[in-house]
């Protein structure tokens, strides 16, 4: 049976990237929901449906497991799907505030993510727990998701925006950047260069693959490593065409999503 691995657009693929490595012998079903894309300005309740909506395709599909490669859906949905599917594991994703705190010397911790995100109250809860000792300064990204979603990935206009949005992060003295949006993790390298070597980047999509292989093996679903690669079938709601030209610059790859 294959996982099922869902965002609002392509964002996800950085996370599909992570399991693929980890698990290449896993029949992974990635889905797009570029037709709705980006989710960051949505309400919660709406991330929810559209959330619902993927899930049971994938369902459909008899995954074995969900990934919900999207910080801003996990934080609207990940329990809607715990209560509606209580024996399928749901991986959901999760700013890296808690390894940042542990990261930084400078004692101060710059988030980047969507308003969605930041605005919810499962980041407040991380906030409450990991966010005592350190100072957490947060920026929505407006604008990033598009950006990717376009496959510009060093623009003109994607280096301005980025810009300033790190701007203030690094001016409040942060020494650890943390991307807590799946789509964000495509602009590493153009953070790495406005941030220059003193400032560590980070993200959680590694961890969300290791966390998924131990839910696999736990429940006794982990193919036996060893076995054939399978291909990634990509679906999307939205125009192909679109999705098809972000898929080429981010997974390498061309694909034409059914
Ligand atoms: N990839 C989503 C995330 O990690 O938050 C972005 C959601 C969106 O569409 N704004």
């Amino acid at each position: 049976r294959p996982i099922g691995i869902f965002d609002s657009g392509v964002g996800g693929l950085s996370v599909l990237r992570e399991i693929r490595a980890l698990l290449p012998e896993e029949s992974l079903i990635y889905c797009a929901d570029s037709g709705h894309a980006p989710y960051g300005d949505k309400s919660q309740q709406v991330i929810r449906e559209r959330s619902l909506e993927l899930a049971e395709f994938l369902v459909s599909h008899e995954v074995k497991a969900i990934v919900i490669a999207c910080n801003t859906a996990t934080a609207a949905a990940s329990r809607a799907l715990r209560e509606r599917w209580p024996s399928l594991p749901v991986i959901g994703m999760e700013p890296a505030v808690k390894p940042a705190t542990a990261a930084t010397r400078s004692g101060t911790v710059g988030v980047l993510a969507t308003v969605g995100t930041l605005s919810s109250a499962q980041f407040a809860a991380l906030l409450d727990t990991f966010g005592q000792d350190v100072r957490v300064v947060t920026q929505p990204g407006v604008g990033l998701v598009e950006a990717v979603e376009r496959g510009e990935l060093d623009s003109d206009s994607t280096r301005h925006m980025l810009s300033a949005h790190l701007q203030p992060l690094l001016a409040a003295g942060a020494d650890v950047i943390v991307l807590g949006c799946t789509h964000y993790v495509f602009l590493r390298p153009l953070v790495e260069t406005i941030v220059g070597p003193g400032v560590k980047v980070i993200d959680t999509g590694a961890a969300v693959a290791r966390q998924l292989e131990r839910r696999l093996v736990e429940g006794g679903h982990r193919v036996a490593a060893g076995a054939v690669a399978r291909p990634v079938r990509f679906w999307c709601s939205g125009n192909p065409g679109t999705v098809a030209h972000a898929i080429d610059v981010l997974w390498g790859e061309h694909i034409w999503p059914d």
